[in-house]
């Protein structure tokens, strides 16, 4: 863990470090994927099952892929009730926060007579990706599927690697939940170029979302264009702002709950408060010793977490901005003012009781957000990935008279002639208006 002061001469050099790239050496893997893709393309569901065999260990033919109705209820017999209670109240409010979410469409008579508008229609067909084994996070299928529910996808297919066979039943309970229809047990490059392009058994999809390793997230940025992506996730950050009033336990806990996604997480803490500072870095050296993930929430604390003194809750205002965090925690009495100042960030977690942890799994606002400071320029996953806009335009005759010479005058000094005579054709069929002199 690094320590900075806004005081120290030495704080712009270490803060920039502290913002390095943490992509760490991604492997290089496109030639891979692209061999791969190729593959699926020219044969189909033959590719996948080879795949799969070498991959995941498993011998499957063509007719297996697909996860059965039978296989999915005994997935959810055997999760237990309070689980199941606890996935459906997550559903319910994830759910209903993306139902507000739903844009209405437009539609105006403007000044010159033009009607004009915009109208939302969703996407047909979306393919999601979920990791296997312990980078599976039901939550995270409840998160990409179920805004694509809301926002009216009528086909949801969802591919999951399933190691030597291995189902995971929560990851299925969760994708019955959110009105999945179809489940298929592909995992890697091979999934994402399946719902691409389609094969006998898997008909293409329309975008691809889900998180993956670099094979997978190599694989969406190989067939962006043909379908579209979500982004591509690096690894999770957060920017907790602390004051004294806080228990030091519970903020050295909401760093940790981020370091202990990934080696290469970051957790950063920003207080106005020296001796909070001091009480944090011992309470998370405290965790440390008794959180079973605390191999990797130590190395990304040690590795990439940091304690910020500032000395007012402006300049905490303008680090955050150049941070642009996925998630901010604001643990403060009033984090309003604080909150009004803020521009960049993917989350913002209000007040001392509203841990990252709650928007994770329950809050209702949507848990894919954007990494790696890109919160500058993009937002977090939501129903307007699912949903695209169509504008239209409608002229009668005198809103053609009205705004159609323009038109002809710039075609014609595009030198676009048919462009300019489309339209002074129908002027001249017009006439003279006769309402005008
Ligand atoms: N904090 C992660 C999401 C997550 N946490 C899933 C627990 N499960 C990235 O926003
Ligand atoms: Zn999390």
């Amino acid at each position: 863990m690094k320590r900075l002061d806004t005081t120290q001469p030495d704080f712009r050099a270490a803060f920039t470090r502290l913002l390095a790239d943490r992509e760490g050496d991604t492997a290089r893997v496109d030639t891979l994927v692209a061999e791969i893709l190729a593959d699926v393309r020219a044969r189909g569901d033959e590719a996948l099952c080879a795949y799969t065999a070498r991959f995941d260990r498993m011998t499957v033919t063509p007719d297996g892929l697909r996860v059965t109705e039978a296989e999915i209820e005994a997935a959810c017999a055997a999760v237990p009730a309070p689980l199941l209670a606890a996935l459906d109240l997550a559903a319910e409010r994830i759910e209903a926060f993306h139902r507000a979410q739903m844009p209405s469409d437009l539609r105006y008579v403007d000044a010159d007579g033009v009607s004009l508008g915009m109208r939302w229609t969703a996407l047909d067909a979306v393919g999601l990706y979920v990791p296997g084994g312990t980078a599976a996070y039901p939550s995270s299928v409840l998160m990409n599927a179920l805004p694509a529910r809301v926002a009216g996808v009528e086909r949801l297919a969802m591919c999951v690697p399933t190691p030597d066979g291995v189902l995971n039943p929560l990851v299925l309970a969760a994708a019955r939940r959110a009105g999945v229809s179809e489940i298929y047990r592909i995992g890697g490059a091979q999934a994402v170029g399946a719902m691409a392009y389609g094969t006998a058994t898997i008909r293409p999809v329309d975008r691809v979302v889900g998180p993956g390793n670099a094979y997978v997230a190599e694989a969406k940025r190989q067939v962006f264009g043909r379908v579209g992506i979500d982004s591509i996730a690096g690894p999770s950050e957060v920017v907790v702002v602390a004051d004294g009033g806080n228990d030091p336990r519970i903020v050295a806990l909401d760093l940790l709950a981020q370091a202990e996604h990934d080696a290469l997480a970051q957790s950063i803490l920003i207080t106005t408060d020296p001796d909070l500072a001091e009480r944090v870095a011992a309470a998370v050296a405290t965790e440390l010793r008794t959180l079973p993930r605390a191999a990797i929430a130590g190395a990304s604390w040690s590795g990439h977490g940091a304690i910020v003194t500032v000395r007012d809750e402006d300049e905490a205002a303008a680090l955050i901005d150049e941070i642009a965090p996925e998630h901010l925690e604001l643990l403060l009495a009033d984090p309003e003012p604080l909150f009004a100042k803020v521009r960049h960030a993917g989350a913002v977690f209000l007040g001392r009781y509203c841990a990252e942890a709650i928007g994770d799994y329950v809050g209702g606002p949507n848990h894919v957000l954007p990494t790696s400071r890109t919160a500058r320029f993009a937002s977090g996953l939501s129903v307007f990935d699912f949903l695209k806009r169509t504008t239209f335009i409608g002229a009668g005759p005198d809103a053609l008279r009205r705004i159609g010479p323009a038109a002809v005058a710039l075609a014609r000094a595009e030198g676009l002639d048919a462009h300019a005579l489309s339209v002074s054709a129908r002027l001249d069929a017009l006439g003279p208006d006769s309402d005008r002199t």
